[in-house]
């Protein structure tokens, strides 16, 4: 493990905490605080730029009001899952929809959507934009992609989440994938829900990624699994995503 990614973990979580602490604008406070002295501690360590690196990656994307919603929000790429099975999970409203989490985990296991719905969820007002030129505000509830990561325990030799589609686009799968600062950022969610009603098809029911610093094409609809792995070389064309695959998108992907 690089010097960098090592310490990460523990560094972003205890960011998370200290611009807490700093929101309340108290020093006492802040210096009190056990968890924001281990990140100065540890933060001693890294150079000022990986820390800028981090700080920036861990910034909240800007957050909307209802006001502030689209009338209307396209759907883009697929809009439908052209297979038997997914038409059966829409006539079953998704209640037998498993979401399987493997790879380099400790528990791979399978989630329902009761089960992911039962968990703590987030609701995030944020803008979509896509590549292609447009942009759309849209309101989003799903489970924390952090509180199932760490349900199935993720093996430190971790590099990649990675997300498979349902469905199928000009004869192949989508995927996607994302490093482990944007999986474990506090606004990536598997949302379950759009402008306050249940996920539509077109928009990637049951469950679509929301990972709201990287761009549309990062957001991957219709997650059936989760992959952790060190590498993607290996999955389908090796490039971490449909569109990095096919059309030279840059996987990074950041806004
Ligand atoms: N599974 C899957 N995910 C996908 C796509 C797709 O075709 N299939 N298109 C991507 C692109 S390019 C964009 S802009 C957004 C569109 O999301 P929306 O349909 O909710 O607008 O989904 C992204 N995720
Ligand atoms: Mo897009």
């Amino acid at each position: 493990m690089s010097g960098l990614i090592l310490p990460r973990r523990r560094f972003l979580g205890g960011l998370a905490v200290g611009t807490g602490a700093l929101a309340l604008g108290g020093c006492d406070a802040i210096t009190e605080n056990e968890s924001v002295l281990n990140t100065i501690r540890k933060a001693d360590r890294l150079t000022y730029g990986a820390q800028r690196i981090l700080v920036d990656r861990q910034a909240l994307a800007q957050e909307f009001t209802m006001a502030d919603l689209s009338p209307t929000f396209r759907a883009n790429g697929s809009t439908m899952v052209d297979t038997p099975a997914y038409q059966q999970h829409i006539a079953e409203r998704f209640a037998n929809w498993q979401l399987r989490v493997d790879g380099l985990v400790a528990k791979p296991q399978s989630f329902s959507m009761a089960q992911l719905m039962a968990m703590p969820s987030r609701e995030q007002i944020t803008r979509h934009d896509c590549v292609e030129g447009w942009s759309a505000i849209g309101q989003w509830r799903g489970t924390p992609l952090a509180l199932i990561l760490k349900a199935a325990g993720l093996s430190n030799r971790t590099r990649y989440i990675v997300f498979h589609c349902a469905d199928t686009l000009d004869g192949r799968r989508y995927y996607e994938s994302v490093d482990l600062v944007d999986a474990f950022h506090p606004q990536t969610i598997l949302a379950w829900s759009m402008n306050g009603a249940m996920l539509p098809v077109a928009h990637g029911a049951p469950l679509r990624l929301r990972v709201e610093r990287l761009l549309g094409y990062k957001h991957a609809k219709y997650v059936e699994r989760i992959e952790a792995v060190t590498s993607f070389a290996n999955i389908h064309q090796g490039k971490g995503g449909f569109w990095e695959d096919g059309s030279d998108y840059e996987w990074y992907g950041g806004i």
